[in-house]
Order: C-alpha cells, then sequence, then structure tokens
C-alpha cells in the first residue's frame, strides 16, 4: 500500500473535485483518496499490486480531468531517482 499525490489539472470548482474524488475512490484497489482544489492535488493511497497511476490517470481522463501519473515529491517517501522526476515536473510548470 502506498500513499502519494498527483497533480490533477482542469478541476475548477467543488464540483470537479467531487466528480475525480468519486472517479478514483470507485476503482478496485483504491483506499483512501483526498483531492485538493487549491493545490490542485489528490492524496490516494492505493494497493499498487491491484492497480497504477496510469490506471487511475484513466478513470481521471474519463471523467473530464487530467492527471500526472508522476507523484509530487512532498507527498514522496521514495527514492532520489523519483525526487528528479518530480523535479522535472515542477520545472515544467515553472518555465509556462
Ligand atoms: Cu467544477
Amino acid at each position: 500500500m502506498v500513499k502519494q499525490s498527483f497533480a490533477v489539472k482542469n478541476m475548477m470548482c467543488a464540483m470537479c473535485v467531487a466528480h475525480v474524488r468519486k472517479a478514483i475512490e470507485s476503482l478496485e484497489g483504491v483506499k483512501d483518496v483526498n483531492v485538493n482544489l487549491a493545490s490542485n492535488s489528490a492524496l490516494i493511497e492505493y494497493d499498487e499490486s491491484k492497480i497504477s497511476p496510469a490506471k487511475i490517470k484513466e478513470a481521471v481522463v474519463a471523467a473530464g480531468y487530467d492527471m500526472d501519473t508522476t507523484p509530487l515529491s512532498a507527498a514522496s517517501d521514495n527514492s532520489e531517482d523519483e525526487k528528479k522526476k518530480s523535479r522535472g515536473f515542477l520545472g515544467k510548470l515553472l518555465g509556462r
């Protein structure tokens, strides 16, 4: 079981948050989800042997939104490699 935070795009209001949360929490393998509109992110606790971030993203996209499959560094307790990937993601955001 892992707990990771992912960037979610296109959410505009509380209804969007509810849609995204429903789409994610109905998935097999997802134990808990907390969607945050202010930070445009979703903190997801899931069983990595049952579901992958790519599968979670599919459900989010199907609901009309978008999600990054690379976990954000703040909630990630992973290797240095994961942190590098997150920095790349933030760099992309800042470069926009
Ligand atoms: Cu909305």
